[in-house]
């Protein structure tokens, strides 16, 4: 039997509450692993949040955690993920394989595609598809590009895939925005490859399909914790709906699995705050009434308030930040503002050019919506995003230098250089 699990993304909500849920949901994991029995821990990519990482403790104790499952003859099997992923070796999930704690099945790219090696461990025979930057894998695997090794070894056949793949009613194109922009049909997949007999996906956070028990070839367990507020949120979706985050205990047949979910919360609870802008006494009551009631390591609390005055927001982001902090919380403020679109202007005619006129109109938005950004560096925003295309100009080239400069003044603002 199988441990599958994927995306811990260990090092994100990196300074806040948060920041070492995944490593304790990681050692959690690995109880489970001890207690079920598992042969094999597989873990389908995005394991770190980026391939660098400087939390020294947090290293310290992913390799703890490793070295015990090993300790107990316990291998682990790894993909690169899109987030932890470094063609040229430069990863820490390469440190790990290379002192011996993490089996991660080869692939070599070339101008043929991608090819994958096979890696036996224990009684099966792995393979890995990596998640590689800008979801380059799906172009391979839509072109046909991508071939299996053949090994004369026998046993279940584990596909270890980091990508986005259609199937149990799920449309990757609808999570665009955060998977991805291509989508393809799972079994699409699954009739180009040699016999494969469980294919152990990663990359979407969300658990698909929503089942305690199926009988199937192929399932994504979802994230433990995430690493976004969009993740907080889909936790709470999933509780509200009986289920929750989890991992998969996988039993590989003959071409299918029989595929058990473990449900967990893995430490984190998550409340919300819905309201509409009252005095700052009577906000932090609500959230306070809310918090109350959170019983695990992690508290998260999403705050959602309506009818903001625009002047009031720093107030409030103010407020909730020292909540935050002085809890221990880990808190998600959506503000949604009062009357935007009574927003008036006081234009002098006296103004010369188009350019002393945007500038003064740019400049008292920010001051009456309450925003704390620096107006020219606005202003440098939106003529970079009105700019226009000229025809010698590809679209494509066009989209991406509009994106680029529009990034490059986006950094600035929220790195907080006014
Ligand atoms: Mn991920």
């Amino acid at each position: 039997m199988l441990i599958h699990t994927a995306d811990l993304h260990i090092g994100a909500f990196s300074r806040s509450p948060l920041s070492s849920a995944s490593l304790y949901a990681l050692e959690r994991i690995a109880e489970y692993v001890l207690t079920e029995g598992a042969e094999v821990l597989v873990i389908a990519g995005d394991l770190f949040e980026t391939p660098r990482l400087e939390n020294y403790e947090h290293i310290t104790r992913v390799a703890r955690t490793f070295r015990r499952l090993a300790g107990e003859g316990v291998p682990i099997v790894a993909v690169p993920g899109s987030h932890d992923s470094s063609l040229r070796g430069r990863s820490l999930l390469d440190v790990f394989r290379e002192a011996g704690l993490v089996n991660v099945p080869g692939f070599r790219l070339d101008q043929k595609g991608l090819t994958l090696h096979p890696l036996r461990v224990k009684s099966y025979v792995f393979y890995g598809l990596p998640g590689l930057r800008n979801s380059l894998e799906q172009t391979y695997l839509s072109e046909g590009k991508v071939f299996f090794e053949d090994t004369r070894d026998g046993g279940p056949r584990i596909l270890v895939a980091h990508t986005s793949v259609k199937f149990a009613g799920y449309d990757p194109s609808t999570y665009a925005h955060r998977y991805g922009k291509i989508s393809m049909g799972g079994n699409e997949i699954l009739g180009r490859l040699p016999q494969i007999d469980y294919v152990a996906l990663g990359h979407v956070h969300i658990p698909l399909p929503v089942s305690r028990r199926f009988t199937g070839n192929i399932a994504y367990p979802g994230a433990p914790v995430g690493r976004d507020a969009n993740d907080v949120w889909e936790t709470l979706a999933l509780r509200k709906r009986g289920f929750n985050r989890r991992i998969l205990a996988v039993e590989p047949g003959s071409g299918h699995a029989e595929v058990r979910s473990i449900l967990d919360d893995f430490g984190v609870d998550v409340g919300v705050v819905r309201s509409g802008y009252t005095e700052p006494d009577e906000l932090l009551r609500e959230a306070e009434a809310v918090l109350k009631d959170l019983g695990a390591d992690y508290k998260c609390l999403i705050v959602s308030l309506e009818n903001v005055p625009p002047d009031k927001r720093p107030e409030v982001e103010k407020l909730f930040a020292r909540l935050a902090a002085e809890r221990g919380v880990w808190i998600h403020l959506r503000t949604r503002l009062a009357e935007p679109g009574k927003l008036t202007l006081d234009l002098r005619d006296e103004l010369a050019s188009i350019e002393e006129l945007e500038a003064e109109a740019v400049r008292q938005a920010v001051e009456k919506l309450g925003l704390r950004i620096d107006p020219p560096r606005l202003l440098n925003l939106l003529n970079i995003l009105g700019r226009e295309r000229s025809p010698d100009v590809s679209k494509t080239v066009y989209v991406e230098q509009v994106v680029s400069d529009a990034m490059k003044v986006l950094e600035e603002m929220f790195r907080g250089e006014k």
